[in-house]
């Protein structure tokens, strides 16, 4: 689908969710940074922040901030953890009728989120953003990890045979009708990042691209193990891939 849906009702409030382990480095900055932002554009939100069993400070940081800001919200992953079972956790709390999904590294930039909520209110019910479009880029993108990454979204965008090239980055926006037809969400790990634009594609969402930009982290350590994650993103692929050509349309959004 390639046109937005004819919405007119303006979205309320936007939620975005923030799984977080070990970051006590830079979670503070992340979403202070991506706070003011947003009262500066005037985006009604809540920042949901999943911590998962962090061994470090980021807990104690989080409630600090809760006690200034009420609207940044942490909850803590009680376990069994993983980014995709943390994450799942911070959608099953969302209040808005909106998400956006994003790191706690400071990588994604909040004037893209208020990109995201605007187009959410043109009536789309999901906006990803690409780092490999005209107007996009990255910084100090790791050289073996860039290149997995454009290998699997070159797969991913012949296999489903869309015109999206940054398919593998969570930082995404979705309605929250979307996230409820997606479910249930089943990838317990960095896999959730493919699992939820795919369904969504495959199962008659509209959508759009718009250029973003993203850095890699300053401080702590970046935790996808290429090694450990390689199968279960070619799981989720192959999973959504049938559903596509032979579930017969039986998990497809009811049309309005
Ligand atoms: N809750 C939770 N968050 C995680 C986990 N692993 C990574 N993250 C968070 O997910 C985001 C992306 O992780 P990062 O280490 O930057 O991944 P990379 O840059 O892709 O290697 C960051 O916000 C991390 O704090 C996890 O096991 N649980
Ligand atoms: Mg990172």
């Amino acid at each position: 689908m390639d046109s937005p849906e004819k919405i007119t009702e303006p979205l309320k409030l936007l939620s975005i969710v923030i799984p977080a382990k070990d970051e006590e480095g830079c979670i503070a900055s992340t979403v202070e940074h991506l706070d003011l932002e947003l009262n500066l554009r005037n985006v009604p939100h809540e920042i949901i922040v999943v911590d998962d069993a962090s061994d470090d400070q980021t807990w104690e940081i989080l409630t600090k901030l809760h006690e200034k800001t009420p609207g940044i919200i942490p909850i803590k992953n009680q376990g069994p953890n993983g980014f995709g079972r943390a994450i799942i956790k911070g959608l099953d709390s969302i209040n808005g009728d909106a998400v956006v999904i994003m790191m706690a590294d400071e990588s994604d930039d909040p004037r893209d989120v208020v990109h995201y909520w605007n187009l959410l209110n043109e009536g789309w019910d999901c906006v990803f953003g690409s780092r490999f479009m005209k107007g996009g880029g990255v910084i100090d993108y790791p050289f073996l990890k860039l290149t997995f990454n454009r290998m699997a979204n070159f797969f991913i965008k012949h296999l489903f045979r869309i015109k999206l090239n940054d398919t593998t980055n969570a930082f995404k926006a979705y309605r929250k009708t979307v996230i409820d037809g997606c479910r249930p969400l089943i990838s317990p790990h960095f896999n959730l990042t493919v699992e939820i634009p795919l369904k969504a594609i495959v199962r008659g969402f509209s959508w759009t691209v718009i250029p973003i930009t993203w850095k890699n982290r300053k401080s702590g350590v970046a935790k996808l193990k290429m090694k450990e994650m390689g199968s279960r993103y070619f799981f989720i692929c192959m999973y959504l891939w049938l559903e596509k050509y032979f579930s017969r349309g039986d998990y497809r959004r009811k049309q309005l």
